[in-house]
């Protein structure tokens, strides 16, 4: 999985990247993760990227040029790596991180994790002018319904998601497959040494070395869990 990311922030992103289970996948060559700065690519002279709203209002948005420019640059990016590798360059989708958009779960971290590039455009101010959007933007996606700064974090959230999907990326393979939503679920308590601390004992049934017992247990806790915590994903299977 190849990310390119368009953004105001670089070293939000590539710190973000740079830590435990995503930073080790980069070593590997599991993923790989190119930054633009929008900034560098702007041709205003005091290198500015944003600009007044047409039709008044607060807020300045994001103009078309330093992005356009910036998105040439990573297809230009994209053609080389292909050209190199001796492949034609595939069908690239472009998200742009907005609260406007489709919000991200984990099945759509699933499809995405398919393809083999991706490119994020993270916008800030008040937003980006529509023009160039329809240009290039190909999936509009949101992370929830709450309002932040700016998509880098958004952009963060979603490599991490889809990153883990990745065959090889997580040690143990069972890892990415046995845990909450992924049986439109959540995962049972967990428990490790001692067998009892602060007075609080392991249920007896996790030490009982009865396989099929536990495996019930488990289910159940699950079921119960979901129940307290998460009713809505009990409504969305009988939905289905
Ligand atoms: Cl993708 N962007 C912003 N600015 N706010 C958000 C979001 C995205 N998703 C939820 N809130």
């Amino acid at each position: 999985m190849r990310y390119y990311v368009m953004t105001l922030f670089p070293e939000l992103i590539t710190k973000g990247m740079n830590t435990g289970v995503l930073w080790r996948a980069m070593e590997q060559g599991l993923i790989s993760l190119d930054c633009f700065h929008i900034r560098g690519y702007t041709k205003n002279k005091h290198k500015r990227v944003d600009d007044y709203t047409y039709g008044g209002g607060a807020g300045m948005l994001m103009a078309c040029q330093p992005i356009w420019d910036t998105y040439l640059a990573v297809q230009e990016r994209i053609r080389e790596r292909a050209a190199a590798e001796g492949r034609s360059p595939g069908r690239k989708r472009l998200i742009y991180l907005t609260p406007q958009g489709r919000v991200f779960d984990q099945a759509f971290a699933e499809e995405l994790s398919k393809e083999q590039e991706l490119i994020f455009l993270c916008g800030h101010y008040e937003g980006v002018d529509e023009r160039i959007l329809e240009e290039i933007v190909t999936d509009n996606v949101s992370i929830g319904d709450y309002v932040l700064t700016g998509g880098e974090l958004p952009a963060l959230v979603m490599m991490d998601s889809i990153s883990r999907l990745i065959p090889g990326v997580l040690n143990n393979d069972e890892s990415a497959e046995d845990e909450s939503f992924n049986e439109g679920v959540l995962e049972y308590p967990q428990y490790t040494r001692p067998d009892e601390w602060m007075g609080k004992r392991v249920p007896d049934v996790l030490l009982s070395g009865h396989h099929a017992k536990v495996l019930e247990w488990r289910r159940e806790q699950s079921l119960k869990r979901t129940a307290e915590r998460r009713p809505d994903l009990l409504a969305d299977q009988t939905g289905k």
